[in-house]
């Protein structure tokens, strides 16, 4: 394992570039860390976390430590280079979906002057198919001196670029890093094999190679994949409403089915992923992409839906208190990013029906935008509750103790 220790450099230093450095780190590489906040490279180098992420903190105290994980404001020359950073979608008015690579583009032009011949560079961050064809393109546009060898007067070696999507699942990152296996596609063969070898330093499941269009469109049909599923889901919930048939016991029974896998239904899809990566497969074939596009209409319409349901009980009150139970986007962690928890919750307090009370545990005093509330008191005061994330503190609430109450569960605790 000693072998191959290389000299990283790391760009971005989010939910991905942060465990994925720190990881390199503890396995004996020299790692920089490099990202625009100043405050994140701050708190990095005094061995601290800005984001919440289980054993990340022991992780990233252990990579400072040894003095292998250093973060900075400014790239240097390496030996690897791995781009970490977003890739949300931006509003046009051609398309309000269209995949952002500024952030990508940005990060490329940083790493580009430190580039030397045999260099690699990995793209981590989810992305458009022709993405990683595009960095090279921006990499030989701003360094011709790399790509414009002749090969038969040079013997320098060529930059090597693949992709290598992250895989890892919010909650699980350091158990899923190691664990999972990966796919790697490199602008060709070579590129492939060179980021193969480093990524067996850490992670103990296959690596498989392919070209970089098929990685980058595999990771989109990861979470494709599990978005139409949640989509079906969710999608049953609407028509069991309507048939008057309890859509977890349905889904129990289809499931003991042998091919049949039925997903959960809840408020809506949130994070970072799921709710974005499908548009970017809808951006690039949108006569195609009917099935991924229906899906992702369907799980947005989620919330509108909850708050329907929320809106026909509470004619039946003057002024009801109602409670609302977790904010973020799924169960067990303080992520709020595209939560569908959050927008049903900020929707109810400004459409005036009643008195919203948010209890969301895994908050602390950094949530500033309304008040939180202890569940006791949520308990104690709502005339209506409405279970829209189905952390374990919730799950410990006894039925029976809320039957003066109407309970709209959303996420099925209750079954
Ligand atoms: N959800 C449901 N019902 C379900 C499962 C999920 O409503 O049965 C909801 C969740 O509540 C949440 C959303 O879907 O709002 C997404 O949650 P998730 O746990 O399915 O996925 P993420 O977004 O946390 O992580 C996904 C993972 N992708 C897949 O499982 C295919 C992860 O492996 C990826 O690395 C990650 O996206 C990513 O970064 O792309």
């Amino acid at each position: 394992m000693q072998r191959n220790l290389q000299k990283i450099v790391v760009v971005g230093l989010g939910y991905i570039g942060l465990p994925t450095a720190s990881m390199l780190a503890t396995k004996g590489h020299q790692v920089l860390g490099v990202d625009i906040n100043p405050k994140t490279v701050a708190t990095i180098n005094q061995g601290n976390i800005h984001i919440v992420e289980p054993d990340l903190d022991i992780l990233v105290r252990s990579a400072v430590g040894s003095g292998k994980l250093k973060a900075s404001l400014q790239a240097e020359e390496a030996d690897t280079f791995i781009l970490a950073v977003p890739t949300p979608f931006r509003h046009t008015e051609v398309n309000p979906k269209t995949p952002d690579l500024s952030y990508i583009e940005a990060a490329t032009r940083t790493i580009a002057p430190f580039i030397k011949p045999g260099n690699l560079v990995i793209l981590e961050s989810t992305s458009p198919v022709g993405t990683t064809e595009l960095i090279q393109d921006i990499i030989a546009g701003l360094r011709p001196d790399l790509f414009n060898l002749e090969p038969r007067t040079s013997n320098r070696e060529p930059v090597f670029i693949a992709h290598c999507p992250e895989r890892v699942l919010p909650g699980h990152i350091i158990r899923e890093l190691v664990d999972n296996d990966r796919i790697i596609g490199g602008v060709d063969n070579a590129s492939a094999e060179k980021a193969k070898v480093l990524y067996q330093t850490f992670c103990n499941g296959s690596i498989y190679l392919t070209d970089a269009r098929t990685a980058e469109m595999a990771k989109l049909t990861e979470n494709s994949f599990r978005d139409v599923n949640i989509a079906f889901a969710n999608e049953l919930s609407m028509v069991c409403d309507k048939l008057n048939i309890n859509v977890w016991n349905l889904i129990e029974l289809a499931n003991k089915h042998p091919r049949v896998n039925i997903l959960q239904p809840g408020p809506g899809v949130g994070g970072h992923c799921i709710a974005v990566d499908p548009w970017f497969i809808v951006a690039a074939a949108p006569e195609e992409a009917k099935l991924i596009r229906c899906a992702r209409e369907v799980n947005d319409s989620k919330p509108e839906w909850v708050l329907e349901k929320v809106k026909n009980v509470a004619v039946r009150f003057k002024n009801p208190v109602i409670g609302c139970l977790g904010l973020a986007f799924k169960a067990n962690i303080d992520d709020l990013r595209e939560s569908p928890a959050l927008e049903i919750t900020r929707d109810l307090m400004a459409s005036g029906i009643g008195c919203v009370m948010a209890c969301e545990p895994n908050v602390n005093g950094s949530f500033q935008e309304f008040p939180l509330h202890e569940l006791d008191e949520v308990l104690r005061e709502a005339d209506i509750l409405l279970v829209l994330v189905d952390h374990d503190e919730f799950k410990g609430i006894a039925f029976e103790s809320l039957k003066e109450k109407i309970v709209l569960d959303i996420r099925g605790i209750w079954r």
